[in-house]
């Protein structure tokens, strides 16, 4: 059976002919934000890899094909659709959407697995799913963990989100393989705020060896990927001590209301936007963007590597 897989003519032309590409998803646009700000950020973000000398690829299933680009009123259509309308897909259900010929958003780990299909290396996101708190007793880790252990795409994100417990987070990333590495600072940086107290595995203070690192792992035969943790430009951030009690009330809130599996992330998410005055939301609009210029500067050296 061939790949239901439509790849737009301006990536095609740039994998072709080996220039850089930097993968996007669309979760993000469905379930992380509203509208509009999620349209505008997912425009705004595709810019910024094109000022960096890349090609932006974002990647969702729309009626059961999974595109690799989306062209400008899919975008806008994607971004409009309610929540409800639109699968949430990790590598458990993307087969099963484009069966069906539904549409979906791509996670983080979903995205990954599109992103290798297509030969696309790397891939700028916000913040990775990690393991819930409370993972002891609802078991709940983020399928974007594994996927981690086992695609060979280089995710940069601003760390994951400090909604997780990100000690427990690192420990799984440990023992499955993967690199955790910092850029520039020694602290993993927690999403909305630079630090979270815990010291980051790697320290990696320049694109080309982040770029560099990727290709020794292909040529040693370890399966997976990198994560590099991008700490979110000081003027955006939400320091650590302030957002710490509003995290805390939006766990109680969600426990409260018995929000659980694929909903955790999104109604939390949208519980903090309300907590800070949508101020958690320019932050996370600020980070995706200081995301993907790093990810154009990688994908840009990768191709280097390559040439
Ligand atoms: N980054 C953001 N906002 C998001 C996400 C990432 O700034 O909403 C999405 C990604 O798609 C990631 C998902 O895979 O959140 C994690 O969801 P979960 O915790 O349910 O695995």
């Amino acid at each position: 059976m061939t790949q239901p897989l439509d790849t737009t003519p301006e990536v095609a032309a740039a994998l072709q002919a080996g220039d850089p590409v930097v993968s996007l998803e669309s979760t993000i646009i469905t379930h992380g934000m509203p509208y509009p700000q999620n349209l505008e950020m997912a425009r705004r973000v595709e810019a910024e890899i094109r000022a960096g000398g890349a090609v932006p690829a974002t990647i969702a299933v729309v009626a059961g094909r999974i595109k690799i680009g989306l062209d400008q009123t899919t975008m806008e259509q994607l971004a409009r659709m309610p929540q409800a309308q639109v699968m949430k897909l990790s590598r458990a259900d993307l087969a099963v959407c484009a069966a069906t010929g539904r549409t979906g958003a791509t996670t983080v780990a979903a995205t990954m697995i599109c992103a290798h299909l297509a030969g696309i290396g790397v891939f700028a996101t916000g913040g990775i799913g990690g393991v819930h708190r409370g993972a002891e007793s609802s078991f709940d880790i983020s399928a974007d963990l594994n996927e981690l252990a086992q695609t060979p795409v280089t995710v940069i994100c601003a760390g994951a989100k400090a909604i997780l417990d990100l000690s427990k987070t690192l420990e799984v990333l440990e023992t499955l393989g993967v690199p955790v590495i910092a850029f520039g600072q020694d602290q993993l940086p927690a999403f909305w705020s630079r630090e979270s107290g815990l010291t980051a595995p790697l320290r990696m203070d320049d694109p080309v060896e982040i770029a560099r690192a990727a290709a020794v792992r292909a040529a040693l035969n370890i399966p997976g990927g990198q994560l590099v943790a991008n700490p979110i430009p000081p003027e955006a951030e939400i320091p650590r001590a302030e957002i710490a009690p509003i995290v805390d009330q939006a766990l109680a809130d969600a426990a409260r209301h018995r929000i659980g599996a694929k909903a955790v992330t999104p109604y939390l998410l949208q519980r903090i936007f309300e907590l800070t005055e949508g101020r958690s939301l320019s932050a996370n609009i600020e980070l995706v963007l200081n995301n993907a210029r790093l990810a154009a500067r990688i994908a840009a050296e990768a191709a280097r590597l390559r040439a």
